[in-house]
């Protein structure tokens, strides 16, 4: 496996892997974006970009217990959903619910968004999700939330003033009015959202009106837009937000998804964020196909450092784009035990528990490959693709000298390969294997091949798994896969992971 950087993305999605619900304002020429993260710690990975194209992780909102505590009653797919980021006189806010055991809606502020942000202001008086902040001219912080409705707060104290009111929401008949934004433009107050369910049928309708607080006209060309009933590559195109250039151009950020295989077409890589160009027409916005391609760009690309192929695990702390399940409390997860290594140590017995000790990366590329070496001589861990407890492939190393690869699908779990291993570090891998022929209608969207390399020079394929029980469509969630280290018995030690999109 080679130390050779990934390139850094040129085309959408300009944010690949699970990477939905997007969120993004601008300050100057810097743009800053975030996402829901579910049952991950640390929770909204928060992106720094000069051009709406290049998107370099810069930190996590909530990165610490006093901000985010999820007991492993959180089931996958609860957690962190779904934040607004703004920022106003100085000061960047973001309002987020916690979907789960002591949950609820949320407001942490700052002045730098690569953080530290502040401790959370909790709002006991905003109902349900997808709560959006928008100040009107007196001041007043308007905060609407999905269903829809609308409620007075003030952001710094949690305070809310009079009951949430119903408003405009949405076409009538379709499902899940959701994601709402409200921003002032001109002399109208628009209000963005998502409707049609964060399925096939997703899309963006939009709504204007004098005031923040309405009475708001839909747009005659609702949604303004949908992929639904098509063929095109990316799909459940919806949950978007609006940013202006400093050119004055608008553009939309919103989630969507690369189904693969047949029917009913897989996505594998959860919900991802993609680029698309806003133009006006008499006064409401218009958004044309969102394709593979970027659009084009009124301005010359600043691209960033690409990401490392490599974590040697020598650098203090982990890189922000580290997630673990539910926390990572540091009697787990340690880098002092063993220097320039990664030392587990495992609670859960498996990646079937809600507990157990993992820390991963999104998959974010349809082809790739990754790798770890791991020393099992004290414990069993080893390196698994997760979309839930009940959906993951692993392949794992004993400290009785065994390799094995273990799939979790719904209720069966089996260990489908087994080998002996010579004693001393061993390197696991997983990669995106061909598709076997033919291809048709039950065509997968991929395949994992989990392999191992022992010390003593054996390098062999232990299996190959059909990627499509580790999708969306057939997991459920809200979620994508995560690639990445765990323990299950002991204490596991890992001197570097490797990951990369797949060059053939
Ligand atoms: C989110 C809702 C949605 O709260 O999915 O696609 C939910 N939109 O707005 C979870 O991401």
């Amino acid at each position: 496996m080679s130390d050779e950087p990934a390139p850094a993305p040129a085309a959408n999605p300009v944010i690949p892997g699970f990477h939905p619900d997007p969120t993004v304002c601008r300050v100057g020429e810097d743009y800053y974006l975030a996402c829901s993260s579910f049952e991950y710690f640390p929770g909204i990975p928060l992106f720094h970009s000069r051009d709406l194209v290049h998107w370099t992780q810069i930190g996590n909102v909530l990165d610490r217990p006093g901000q985010l505590r999820m007991s492993p009653d959180t089931p996958s797919s609860g957690g962190i959903y779904a934040p607004t980021l703004r920022y106003r006189e100085g000061r960047f806010w973001l309002i987020v619910t916690n979907v789960g055991p002591d949950g609820g809606n949320l407001v942490v502020s700052t002045t730098d968004p690569a953080g530290p942000w502040s401790d959370p202001v909790r709002l006991p008086g905003v109902p349900g999700i997808d709560p959006d902040l928008a100040w009107d001219e007196d001041g007043t912080c308007w905060c609407t939330v999905a269903g829809l409705a609308q409620v007075r707060i003030d952001p710094s104290t949690g305070e809310t003033f009079g009951e949430p009111r119903p408003m405009w929401s949405g076409t009538p008949g379709a499902a899940a009015p959701e994601a709402p934004h409200l921003y002032r433009i001109g002399d109208l107050w628009y209000l963005l959202i998502a409707e049609g369910g964060t399925e096939r049928g997703h899309s963006v309708s939009v709504a204007r009106g004098p005031s923040p607080s309405g009475p708001f006209e839909p747009c005659p060309s609702n949604p303004i837009l949908t992929h639904r009933s098509t063929t095109l590559p990316v799909q459940n195109t919806g949950h978007a937000d609006l940013v202006q250039a400093p050119d004055g151009s608008w553009w939309m950020m919103l989630l969507g998804v690369r189904p693969q295989g047949g029917t009913p077409g897989w996505h594998v890589l959860g919900r991802e964020t993609f680029l698309a160009p806003v133009s006006w027409h008499d006064g409401w916005p218009v958004v044309g196909r969102v394709g593979l391609e970027l659009p084009a760009l009124p301005w010359p690309m600043v691209p960033t450092a690409p990401p490392a192929r490599r974590d040697d695990f020598d650098a203090d702390g982990l890189h922000p784009g580290w997630i673990s399940l539910r926390d990572r409390p540091a009697e787990h997860y340690t880098r002092t035990e063993r220097a320039g290594w990664l030392t587990l140590r495992a609670r859960g017995s498996s990646m079937d528990e809600p507990d157990v000790v993992f820390v991963g990366r999104r998959q974010q590329h349809l082809a790739f490959r990754a790798g770890t070496l791991v020393d099992p001589a004290e414990g069993t861990g080893g390196l698994a693709v997760r979309l839930d407890e009940r959906h993951h492939y692993a392949v794992e190393a004993t400290s009785t000298g065994t390799a094995r690869v273990i799939a979790r699908v719904g209720s069966l779990r089996s260990v489908v390969a087994e080998l002996p291993l010579p004693p001393g570090p061993v390197v696991l891998t997983v990669r995106t294997g061909g598709v076997p022929e033919p291809h048709d209608s039950r065509t997968a969207p991929d395949v994992l091949v989990f392999g191992v390399e022992a010390s003593d020079g054996t390098a062999r394929d232990l299996a190959a798994l059909d990627g499509r029980y580790l999708s969306t469509e057939v997991a459920g969630g809200f979620t994508g896969r995560v690639v990445g280290l765990y323990a299950a018995a002991g204490t596991v030690h890992f001197d570097w992971f490797d990951y990369g999109p797949d060059r053939p």
